[in-house]
Protein backbone atom coordinates (compact mmCIF):
# COMPACT_ATOMS: atom_id res chain seq x y z
CA UNK A 1 0.00 0.00 0.00
CA UNK A 2 1.47 3.65 -0.44
CA UNK A 3 1.58 5.39 2.54
CA UNK A 4 -0.33 9.04 2.63
CA UNK A 5 2.10 11.13 2.07
CA UNK A 6 3.09 9.70 -1.38
CA UNK A 7 -0.38 9.48 -2.33
CA UNK A 8 -0.64 13.16 -1.78
CA UNK A 9 2.50 14.39 -3.74
CA UNK A 10 1.38 12.37 -6.33
CA UNK A 11 -2.01 13.84 -6.31
CA UNK A 12 -0.46 17.12 -5.86
CA UNK A 13 2.23 16.41 -8.78
CA UNK A 14 -0.44 15.03 -11.48
CA UNK A 15 -2.22 18.30 -10.14
CA UNK A 16 0.40 20.64 -11.65
CA UNK A 17 0.58 18.54 -14.55
CA UNK A 18 -2.45 19.05 -16.59
CA UNK A 19 -2.62 15.54 -19.06
CA UNK A 20 -6.53 16.31 -19.87
CA UNK A 21 -5.07 19.71 -21.16
CA UNK A 22 -1.88 17.44 -22.94
CA UNK A 23 -4.36 15.16 -24.38
CA UNK A 24 -6.23 17.48 -25.94
CA UNK A 25 -3.21 18.42 -28.32
CA UNK A 26 -3.04 15.21 -29.59
CA UNK A 27 -6.34 14.45 -31.97
CA UNK A 28 -5.10 10.24 -32.86
CA UNK A 29 -6.18 9.90 -29.01
CA UNK A 30 -8.99 10.78 -29.70
CA UNK A 31 -9.62 7.59 -32.26
CA UNK A 32 -11.84 4.65 -31.17
CA UNK A 33 -10.41 1.03 -31.77
CA UNK A 34 -12.99 -1.40 -32.28
CA UNK A 35 -15.65 0.63 -30.73
CA UNK A 36 -13.46 1.76 -28.03
CA UNK A 37 -11.31 4.23 -26.83
CA UNK A 38 -7.67 4.51 -28.04
CA UNK A 39 -5.18 3.44 -25.15
CA UNK A 40 -1.73 4.02 -26.71
CA UNK A 41 0.71 2.48 -25.00
CA UNK A 42 3.40 1.78 -28.18
CA UNK A 43 5.49 5.35 -27.54
CA UNK A 44 8.57 3.97 -27.65
CA UNK A 45 8.08 2.31 -31.17
CA UNK A 46 6.72 5.92 -32.18
CA UNK A 47 5.27 8.76 -30.09
CA UNK A 48 2.41 10.59 -31.26
CA UNK A 49 2.14 14.21 -33.14
CA UNK A 50 0.51 16.83 -31.79
CA UNK A 51 -1.81 19.33 -33.82
CA UNK A 52 1.12 22.33 -33.32
CA UNK A 53 3.21 19.51 -35.76
CA UNK A 54 0.47 18.30 -37.70
CA UNK A 55 -0.14 22.08 -38.53
CA UNK A 56 2.96 23.12 -38.86
CA UNK A 57 3.96 20.48 -41.65
CA UNK A 58 0.29 21.03 -43.40
CA UNK A 59 1.50 25.19 -43.57
CA UNK A 60 4.72 24.05 -44.84
CA UNK A 61 3.41 21.56 -48.03
CA UNK A 62 0.35 24.15 -48.26
CA UNK A 63 2.53 27.90 -47.93
CA UNK A 64 5.77 26.66 -48.36
CA UNK A 65 6.77 23.66 -50.42
CA UNK A 66 10.36 24.27 -52.29
CA UNK A 67 13.90 22.94 -52.57
CA UNK A 68 16.31 24.64 -49.95
CA UNK A 69 20.29 26.05 -50.47
CA UNK A 70 19.37 26.41 -54.09
CA UNK A 71 16.65 28.54 -55.30
CA UNK A 72 17.28 32.40 -55.36
CA UNK A 73 13.04 32.88 -55.27
CA UNK A 74 10.98 33.79 -52.39
CA UNK A 75 10.01 30.03 -51.69
CA UNK A 76 13.14 28.42 -51.08
CA UNK A 77 14.54 30.74 -49.23
CA UNK A 78 11.57 31.20 -47.20
CA UNK A 79 11.94 27.14 -46.87
CA UNK A 80 15.59 27.36 -46.31
CA UNK A 81 15.03 29.73 -43.15
CA UNK A 82 12.86 27.58 -41.57
CA UNK A 83 14.69 24.32 -42.18
CA UNK A 84 18.16 25.83 -40.90
CA UNK A 85 15.90 27.87 -37.91
CA UNK A 86 15.10 24.07 -36.31
CA UNK A 87 18.65 23.03 -37.37
CA UNK A 88 19.23 25.90 -34.63
CA UNK A 89 16.21 24.51 -32.18
CA UNK A 90 18.34 21.40 -32.42
CA UNK A 91 21.48 22.62 -31.53
CA UNK A 92 19.65 24.56 -28.16
CA UNK A 93 17.33 21.34 -27.58
CA UNK A 94 20.63 19.26 -27.15
CA UNK A 95 22.82 21.45 -25.88
CA UNK A 96 25.57 21.64 -29.05
CA UNK A 97 28.25 24.07 -29.57
CA UNK A 98 27.43 24.81 -33.13
CA UNK A 99 24.92 24.20 -35.69
CA UNK A 100 27.91 22.51 -37.36
CA UNK A 101 27.93 19.58 -35.26
CA UNK A 102 24.01 19.22 -36.71
CA UNK A 103 23.49 16.76 -38.99
CA UNK A 104 19.91 16.00 -40.15
CA UNK A 105 19.64 12.24 -41.08
CA UNK A 106 16.66 9.96 -41.26
CA UNK A 107 16.57 8.28 -38.08
CA UNK A 108 18.71 6.72 -35.14
CA UNK A 109 19.89 4.26 -38.03
CA UNK A 110 20.81 6.06 -40.57
CA UNK A 111 23.02 8.31 -37.94
CA UNK A 112 25.11 5.12 -36.29
CA UNK A 113 25.35 3.95 -39.58
CA UNK A 114 26.82 7.19 -40.92
CA UNK A 115 29.08 7.28 -38.16
CA UNK A 116 29.95 3.38 -38.23
CA UNK A 117 30.59 3.31 -41.67
CA UNK A 118 32.39 7.13 -42.16
CA UNK A 119 33.85 7.58 -38.92
CA UNK A 120 34.71 3.73 -37.84
CA UNK A 121 35.72 2.78 -41.67
CA UNK A 122 38.49 5.08 -41.36
CA UNK A 123 39.81 4.89 -38.26
CA UNK A 124 39.61 1.20 -37.09
CA UNK A 125 41.83 -1.78 -38.69
CA UNK A 126 42.82 -5.70 -37.91
CA UNK A 127 42.89 -5.81 -33.89
CA UNK A 128 41.10 -2.66 -32.75
CA UNK A 129 37.59 -3.48 -30.10
CA UNK A 130 34.73 -1.92 -30.26
CA UNK A 131 32.63 -2.27 -27.20
CA UNK A 132 28.77 -2.31 -27.39
CA UNK A 133 26.31 -3.69 -25.01
CA UNK A 134 23.47 -6.79 -24.45
CA UNK A 135 20.83 -3.90 -24.23
CA UNK A 136 21.02 -2.67 -27.46
CA UNK A 137 18.88 -1.90 -30.05
CA UNK A 138 19.73 -3.73 -33.12
CA UNK A 139 20.57 -0.10 -35.24
CA UNK A 140 23.41 -0.06 -32.56
CA UNK A 141 24.58 -3.70 -33.04
CA UNK A 142 24.12 -4.60 -36.73
CA UNK A 143 26.15 -1.34 -37.85
CA UNK A 144 29.14 -2.57 -35.68
CA UNK A 145 28.98 -6.02 -36.82
CA UNK A 146 29.69 -5.01 -40.68
CA UNK A 147 32.18 -2.54 -39.54
CA UNK A 148 34.19 -5.49 -37.88
CA UNK A 149 33.53 -7.88 -41.11
CA UNK A 150 35.18 -4.76 -42.79
CA UNK A 151 37.76 -3.78 -40.80
CA UNK A 152 38.75 -7.03 -38.62
CA UNK A 153 38.15 -5.16 -35.52
CA UNK A 154 36.36 -7.47 -32.42
CA UNK A 155 33.16 -6.56 -31.45
CA UNK A 156 32.45 -6.99 -27.35
CA UNK A 157 29.33 -6.91 -25.33
CA UNK A 158 29.03 -5.85 -21.85
CA UNK A 159 26.63 -8.41 -20.23
CA UNK A 160 23.48 -7.34 -18.07
CA UNK A 161 22.11 -8.33 -14.86
CA UNK A 162 18.73 -10.23 -14.20
CA UNK A 163 17.38 -6.88 -13.70
CA UNK A 164 18.39 -5.86 -17.13
CA UNK A 165 21.30 -3.39 -15.41
CA UNK A 166 24.89 -2.72 -17.26
CA UNK A 167 27.90 -5.05 -15.03
CA UNK A 168 29.58 -1.59 -15.11
CA UNK A 169 32.73 -4.00 -13.36
CA UNK A 170 32.23 -5.98 -16.79
CA UNK A 171 32.77 -2.61 -19.13
CA UNK A 172 35.49 -1.78 -17.28
CA UNK A 173 37.19 -5.14 -17.70
CA UNK A 174 36.17 -4.87 -21.48
CA UNK A 175 38.15 -1.51 -21.99
CA UNK A 176 41.41 -1.42 -23.16
CA UNK A 177 44.21 0.65 -24.88
CA UNK A 178 42.43 -1.27 -28.21
CA UNK A 179 39.33 0.51 -27.39
CA UNK A 180 38.07 2.56 -30.35
CA UNK A 181 34.96 2.65 -30.35
CA UNK A 182 32.47 2.31 -27.14
CA UNK A 183 28.64 2.53 -28.70
CA UNK A 184 25.69 2.68 -25.66
CA UNK A 185 22.21 3.47 -25.52
CA UNK A 186 21.27 5.71 -23.35
CA UNK A 187 17.60 4.03 -22.35
CA UNK A 188 16.55 0.22 -23.32
CA UNK A 189 13.64 0.59 -25.65
CA UNK A 190 13.16 -2.95 -24.46
CA UNK A 191 13.67 -2.53 -20.70
CA UNK A 192 13.42 0.68 -19.77
CA UNK A 193 16.69 0.57 -18.13
CA UNK A 194 18.06 3.79 -17.72
CA UNK A 195 21.97 3.03 -18.49
CA UNK A 196 24.79 5.66 -16.40
CA UNK A 197 26.19 7.26 -19.59
CA UNK A 198 27.99 9.65 -17.96
CA UNK A 199 30.31 6.98 -16.39
CA UNK A 200 30.70 5.25 -19.19
CA UNK A 201 31.47 8.12 -21.33
CA UNK A 202 34.25 9.07 -18.90
CA UNK A 203 36.01 5.73 -18.13
CA UNK A 204 35.76 5.29 -22.30
CA UNK A 205 37.64 8.50 -22.72
CA UNK A 206 40.05 6.90 -20.19
CA UNK A 207 41.38 4.93 -22.55
CA UNK A 208 40.88 6.88 -25.39
CA UNK A 209 37.96 5.62 -27.10
CA UNK A 210 35.16 7.45 -28.75
CA UNK A 211 31.63 7.06 -27.60
CA UNK A 212 28.28 7.04 -29.20
CA UNK A 213 24.86 7.03 -27.47
CA UNK A 214 21.65 6.03 -28.86
CA UNK A 215 19.58 8.42 -27.48
CA UNK A 216 16.36 7.29 -29.10
CA UNK A 217 14.56 6.53 -26.15
CA UNK A 218 16.20 9.49 -24.45
CA UNK A 219 15.33 12.50 -25.85
CA UNK A 220 11.71 12.21 -25.22
CA UNK A 221 11.89 11.16 -21.48
CA UNK A 222 15.20 13.07 -20.28
CA UNK A 223 16.60 16.64 -20.93
CA UNK A 224 20.38 15.57 -22.58
CA UNK A 225 22.67 18.02 -22.67
CA UNK A 226 25.34 16.79 -25.27
CA UNK A 227 28.35 19.05 -23.29
CA UNK A 228 28.08 18.01 -19.96
CA UNK A 229 27.59 14.95 -21.19
CA UNK A 230 30.76 14.88 -23.25
CA UNK A 231 29.83 12.27 -25.53
CA UNK A 232 31.33 12.31 -29.35
CA UNK A 233 28.38 11.22 -31.21
CA UNK A 234 24.20 11.85 -29.80
CA UNK A 235 22.18 9.82 -32.38
CA UNK A 236 18.43 10.13 -31.92
CA UNK A 237 15.14 10.09 -33.85
CA UNK A 238 12.29 12.39 -34.79
CA UNK A 239 9.22 10.54 -34.55
CA UNK A 240 9.91 8.76 -31.01
CA UNK A 241 9.66 13.15 -29.78
CA UNK A 242 6.31 13.51 -31.20
CA UNK A 243 8.01 14.73 -34.57
CA UNK A 244 7.44 13.29 -38.12
CA UNK A 245 8.92 9.63 -39.07
CA UNK A 246 11.87 10.01 -41.60
CA UNK A 247 14.15 12.06 -39.97
CA UNK A 248 16.47 12.22 -37.29
CA UNK A 249 19.94 14.16 -35.61
CA UNK A 250 23.35 12.49 -35.68
CA UNK A 251 24.98 15.09 -33.39
CA UNK A 252 28.85 14.86 -33.29
CA UNK A 253 32.04 16.85 -32.08
CA UNK A 254 32.82 19.39 -34.97
CA UNK A 255 36.67 18.40 -34.94
CA UNK A 256 35.24 15.22 -35.43
CA UNK A 257 32.78 15.63 -38.12
CA UNK A 258 35.02 17.60 -39.83
CA UNK A 259 38.16 15.04 -39.97
CA UNK A 260 35.39 12.43 -41.19
CA UNK A 261 35.14 11.67 -44.73
CA UNK A 262 31.18 12.06 -46.58
CA UNK A 263 28.95 9.52 -45.77
CA UNK A 264 26.99 9.53 -49.41
CA UNK A 265 27.98 11.59 -52.31
CA UNK A 266 25.47 13.91 -54.15
CA UNK A 267 23.86 17.39 -54.73
CA UNK A 268 24.30 20.23 -51.86
CA UNK A 269 27.60 18.05 -49.89
CA UNK A 270 29.81 19.38 -51.98
CA UNK A 271 32.17 22.95 -53.13
CA UNK A 272 33.28 22.01 -56.77
CA UNK A 273 32.83 19.02 -58.76
CA UNK A 274 35.13 18.44 -61.63
CA UNK A 275 34.83 15.14 -64.40
CA UNK A 276 38.53 14.01 -61.79
CA UNK A 277 37.40 14.57 -58.41
CA UNK A 278 35.30 16.50 -56.20
CA UNK A 279 35.55 18.69 -52.94
CA UNK A 280 33.56 18.84 -50.53
CA UNK A 281 31.15 21.42 -48.93
CA UNK A 282 31.87 22.53 -45.27
CA UNK A 283 29.56 21.17 -41.78
CA UNK A 284 27.16 19.96 -41.81
CA UNK A 285 26.20 19.90 -45.46
CA UNK A 286 29.13 17.78 -46.15
CA UNK A 287 26.93 14.75 -44.73
CA UNK A 288 23.15 15.97 -46.22
CA UNK A 289 23.28 14.68 -49.52
CA UNK A 290 20.67 14.98 -51.74
CA UNK A 291 17.49 16.73 -51.01
CA UNK A 292 16.88 16.06 -47.46
CA UNK A 293 13.61 15.48 -45.82
CA UNK A 294 12.66 19.38 -45.58
CA UNK A 295 9.25 19.04 -44.39
CA UNK A 296 10.44 16.51 -41.55
CA UNK A 297 13.10 19.28 -40.15
CA UNK A 298 10.54 22.16 -40.17
CA UNK A 299 8.23 19.40 -38.42
CA UNK A 300 11.00 18.10 -35.34
CA UNK A 301 11.82 21.83 -34.82
CA UNK A 302 8.35 22.29 -33.89
CA UNK A 303 8.09 19.18 -32.00
CA UNK A 304 11.16 20.38 -30.30
CA UNK A 305 8.64 24.23 -29.66
CA UNK A 306 6.21 21.45 -28.30
CA UNK A 307 8.19 19.95 -25.73
CA UNK A 308 10.16 22.78 -24.68
CA UNK A 309 6.61 24.63 -23.87
CA UNK A 310 5.37 21.58 -22.24
CA UNK A 311 9.06 21.10 -19.97
CA UNK A 312 10.45 17.51 -20.53
CA UNK A 313 11.31 17.79 -16.61
CA UNK A 314 8.00 17.93 -15.75
CA UNK A 315 6.54 15.36 -18.45
CA UNK A 316 9.76 13.08 -16.71
CA UNK A 317 8.66 13.19 -13.47
CA UNK A 318 4.89 12.65 -14.21
CA UNK A 319 6.18 9.84 -16.29
CA UNK A 320 8.01 8.40 -13.59
CA UNK A 321 5.23 8.53 -10.94
CA UNK A 322 2.46 6.71 -14.11
CA UNK A 323 5.29 3.95 -14.11
CA UNK A 324 5.42 3.40 -10.55
CA UNK A 325 1.83 3.02 -10.95
CA UNK A 326 1.81 0.57 -13.57
CA UNK A 327 4.32 -1.62 -12.10
CA UNK A 328 1.94 -1.51 -8.47
CA UNK A 329 -0.43 -2.44 -10.75
CA UNK A 330 1.12 -5.10 -12.85
CA UNK A 331 2.46 -6.95 -9.82
CA UNK A 332 -0.65 -7.71 -8.43
CA UNK A 333 -1.37 -10.05 -11.48
CA UNK A 334 -0.57 -13.62 -10.74
CA UNK A 335 0.94 -14.98 -13.62
CA UNK A 336 2.74 -11.73 -15.07
CA UNK A 337 6.43 -11.97 -14.59
CA UNK A 338 8.04 -8.05 -15.37
CA UNK A 339 11.19 -8.35 -17.71
CA UNK A 340 13.78 -5.67 -16.20
CA UNK A 341 13.40 -4.69 -12.88
CA UNK A 342 16.39 -1.82 -12.96
CA UNK A 343 16.14 0.43 -10.10
CA UNK A 344 16.75 3.52 -12.44
CA UNK A 345 14.03 2.66 -15.10
CA UNK A 346 11.44 4.92 -17.19
CA UNK A 347 7.93 4.45 -19.38
CA UNK A 348 8.60 1.22 -20.20
CA UNK A 349 6.72 -2.41 -18.76
CA UNK A 350 7.71 -5.08 -20.51
CA UNK A 351 6.54 -8.34 -19.41
CA UNK A 352 5.40 -12.01 -20.20
CA UNK A 353 1.91 -13.68 -18.79
CA UNK A 354 2.34 -17.81 -18.00
CA UNK A 355 1.25 -19.58 -20.67
CA UNK A 356 0.03 -17.15 -23.37
CA UNK A 357 2.32 -15.96 -26.42
CA UNK A 358 3.28 -12.22 -26.38
CA UNK A 359 1.66 -11.93 -29.87
CA UNK A 360 -1.91 -13.42 -28.35
CA UNK A 361 -1.49 -10.70 -25.83
CA UNK A 362 -1.26 -8.05 -28.18
CA UNK A 363 -4.13 -9.68 -30.51
CA UNK A 364 -6.57 -9.41 -27.59
CA UNK A 365 -4.99 -6.15 -26.18
CA UNK A 366 -5.79 -4.69 -29.23
CA UNK A 367 -9.33 -6.25 -29.36
CA UNK A 368 -9.67 -4.01 -26.40
CA UNK A 369 -8.45 -0.84 -27.88
CA UNK A 370 -5.13 -1.10 -26.20
CA UNK A 371 -2.10 -0.89 -28.56
CA UNK A 372 1.06 -2.47 -27.03
CA UNK A 373 4.14 -4.11 -28.77
CA UNK A 374 4.81 -7.70 -28.77
CA UNK A 375 7.70 -9.28 -30.13
CA UNK A 376 11.58 -8.86 -29.57
CA UNK A 377 11.82 -4.87 -29.98
CA UNK A 378 14.38 -5.40 -32.23
CA UNK A 379 17.12 -5.98 -29.46
CA UNK A 380 17.20 -10.12 -29.63
CA UNK A 381 19.98 -10.32 -27.51
CA UNK A 382 18.05 -8.94 -24.77
CA UNK A 383 15.49 -11.80 -25.29
CA UNK A 384 18.18 -14.44 -24.97
CA UNK A 385 19.65 -13.08 -22.04
CA UNK A 386 16.35 -13.18 -20.02
CA UNK A 387 15.34 -16.88 -22.35
CA UNK A 388 12.12 -15.47 -23.31
CA UNK A 389 11.21 -15.33 -27.60
CA UNK A 390 9.69 -12.00 -27.07
CA UNK A 391 7.17 -10.03 -24.36
CA UNK A 392 4.51 -7.57 -24.35
CA UNK A 393 5.58 -3.90 -24.14
CA UNK A 394 3.24 -1.49 -22.79
CA UNK A 395 5.31 1.87 -23.44
CA UNK A 396 4.41 5.14 -21.82
CA UNK A 397 4.29 8.52 -22.79
CA UNK A 398 3.09 12.06 -20.58
CA UNK A 399 -0.18 12.04 -22.40
CA UNK A 400 -0.84 8.61 -20.96
CA UNK A 401 -3.36 8.08 -17.71
CA UNK A 402 -4.04 6.45 -14.93
CA UNK A 403 -7.01 4.96 -16.27
CA UNK A 404 -5.13 3.97 -19.61
CA UNK A 405 -2.98 1.69 -17.20
CA UNK A 406 -5.98 0.25 -15.56
CA UNK A 407 -7.40 -0.12 -18.96
CA UNK A 408 -4.32 -2.27 -19.78
CA UNK A 409 -4.64 -4.30 -16.35
CA UNK A 410 -7.93 -4.89 -17.04
CA UNK A 411 -7.59 -6.00 -20.78
CA UNK A 412 -4.87 -8.82 -19.17
CA UNK A 413 -7.29 -10.21 -16.90
CA UNK A 414 -9.67 -10.52 -20.13
CA UNK A 415 -6.51 -12.21 -22.01
CA UNK A 416 -6.01 -14.45 -19.06
CA UNK A 417 -9.41 -15.28 -18.83
CA UNK A 418 -9.91 -15.86 -22.70
CA UNK A 419 -6.65 -18.69 -22.86
CA UNK A 420 -6.72 -19.64 -19.23
N1 LIG B 1 17.74 2.66 -30.92
C1 LIG B 1 16.79 2.45 -30.00
C2 LIG B 1 17.14 2.41 -28.55
C3 LIG B 1 15.46 2.31 -30.43
O1 LIG B 1 14.51 2.12 -29.50
C4 LIG B 1 15.15 2.37 -31.81
C5 LIG B 1 13.77 2.13 -32.31
C6 LIG B 1 16.19 2.61 -32.70
C7 LIG B 1 17.47 2.74 -32.22
C8 LIG B 1 15.96 2.78 -34.15
O2 LIG B 1 15.28 3.96 -34.41
P1 LIG B 1 14.79 4.31 -35.87
O3 LIG B 1 13.95 5.52 -35.69
O4 LIG B 1 15.99 4.55 -36.71
O5 LIG B 1 14.00 3.11 -36.36
N2 LIG B 1 12.95 1.37 -31.45
C9 LIG B 1 11.76 0.80 -31.76
C10 LIG B 1 11.02 0.09 -30.81
O6 LIG B 1 11.34 -0.08 -29.67
N3 LIG B 1 9.90 -0.35 -31.42
O7 LIG B 1 9.92 0.06 -32.69
C11 LIG B 1 11.06 0.79 -32.92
Amino acid sequence: MNNPNTVTTLINKTAEFDVAKIRADFPILNEKIHGKPLVYLDNAATAQKPSHVIEVLNDYYRETNSNIHRGVHTLSEKATAQYESARNKVKDFVNAESTKEIIFVRGTTDAINLVAQSFGRDTLKAGDEIIITELEHHSNIVPWQILSDQTGATLRYVPINDAGELILEEFEKLLNNKTRIVAVGHISNALGTINPIKTIIDKAHAVGAKVLVDGAQAVPHTRVDVKALDCDFYAFSGHKLFGPTGIGVLYGKEALLDAMPPYQGGGDMIQMVTMEKSTYNVLPYKFEAGTPHIAGVIGLGAAIDYVNELGLEAAAQYEIELLDYANEQATQVAGLNLVGTAKNKTSILSFTLDGIHPHDIGTILDGEGVAIRAGHHCAMPVMERFNVPATARASFAFYNTRQEVDALIQAIDKCQKVFN
